[in-house]
């Protein structure tokens, strides 16, 4: 097996209200073989996500394992840093903890809370479509997430069902910043290097005309199409289709939805961002959301709407039986025969401690 980082802590001091799940210890070598895998839950263009519990304690963890050799291929490193630090970093409840984050030779590892609930697209696909209540309640938390990571100058570009989990009790979690784009702190700022998949994504993205935060209140619409009519706006099973229905269809108004839903959804759903719905405030003032209490919701008060069922805490019933019926195995990467040589630098994190900063040279 190649090197494995420490997770080390620096500093002695360790702040109450940050408690860990488990007590950081100076010594403790995070490895692969420090957990055991119980089931696949999902599987991404780049790795796998596994539910995982710590060997000699009942916690239990949803692990992401990445293939260095593939984010490499795929020019993702910046990205996979970036999601780290975007999920370590973050104060919001509606964004998914990051408890370790340590690499091998040839993989990256994210330990993060086992979100039970499931990825809200398996909920939607099973009920067909969400009732508008429903609807406004996953789209307002989602949109405190998404005002959360702009405030902290990050496009989050991947909004899509497949990211968005439930947790226990039915709350929403955003995942998956791996195409996130940090450093971007001033409204002027663009980015212009984007691969994802098309369904969700803006007309400015497509176009490679450099864009910004306004993308993703385009995919929050699209997200809240899909959910009050049980299919993606700009569907086609014809990739080139969707491009050009992205970029040229507007989309028709939804019978037996709202008219207050509809225009919210017409509204986020500009071709043109410069017309488009794209502030924080002006949609938590918009008329669908009228008499909604914000301040309940932002501190998760307001009772979710559904609340995800499971038996035992390692029931996965909530996630694909494609994944969960896979034999619970690690693929083995030959470091010799496709050697990875640059380290992730900045990817090793342990939660509670502060940010440590990989060694190159260990
Ligand atoms: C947490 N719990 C279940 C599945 C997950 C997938 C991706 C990221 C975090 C997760």
């Amino acid at each position: 097996m190649g090197s494995i980082f420490a997770c080390c802590c620096k500093g002695e001091e360790e702040e109450p209200s940050k408690k860990p799940l488990i007590e950081p210890n100076s010594l403790d070598l995070l490895t692969p073989d420090t957990f055991e895998i119980i089931k696949v839950l999902g599987r991404g263009n780049f790795g796998k996500v596994c539910l995982v519990k710590r060997k000699g304690m009942d916690t239990l963890y949803a692990m992401k394992i990445l293939k260095k050799r593939i984010i490499e291929d795929k020019k993702q490193r910046v990205h996979t840093v970036t999601e780290r630090k975007v999920l370590e970093n973050s104060k919001c409840p509606f964004i998914a903890k990051l408890y370790y984050a340590f690499q091998n030779a040839t993989k990256l590892y994210m330990v993060m809370e086992y979100l039970n609930g499931g990825e809200l697209f398996f909920h939607l696909s099973k009920e067909g479509s969400f009732s508008e209540i429903r609807a406004k309640f996953y789209i307002a938390e989602i949109l405190i997430g998404l005002n959360y990571l702009h405030s902290q100058g990050v496009i989050y570009r991947d909004l899509k069902p497949e990211n968005i989990l439930l947790d226990s009790d039915g709350h929403i979690r955003l995942t998956d910043f791996g195409l996130s784009k940090d450093g971007l702190d001033n409204e002027s700022s663009k980015a212009y290097t984007f691969c994802g998949t098309p369904e969700y994504l803006a007309p400015e993205i497509l176009r490679c005309q450099g864009h910004n935060k306004a993308v993703d209140y385009w995919s929050l619409g699209a997200v809240m199409y899909y959910m009050l009519s049980g299919a993606p706006p700009f569907y086609s099973k014809n990739k080139h289709e969707i491009f050009k229905n992205v970029l040229t269809k507007p989309i028709g108004r939804l019978p037996n939805i709202t008219n207050e839903g509809n225009d919210l959804m017409q509204n986020l759903l500009k071709i043109d961002a410069k017309e488009r719905l794209v502030s924080y405030d002006a949609i938590t003032q918009d008329p669908w959301f009228y008499g909604f209490d914000w301040k309940a919701l932002g501190e998760k008060k307001v009772k979710p709407p559904y609340k995800p069922k499971v038996k035992n805490p390692i029931d996965t019933r909530n996630f694909d039986r494609v994944f969960t019926q896979e034999p619970p195995a690690e693929s083995v990467e030959n470091e010799f025969v496709n050697p990875v040589p640059n380290q992730f630098s900045g990817f090793t994190y342990q939660f509670s401690a502060p940010s440590i900063q990989d060694s190159e040279s260990r």
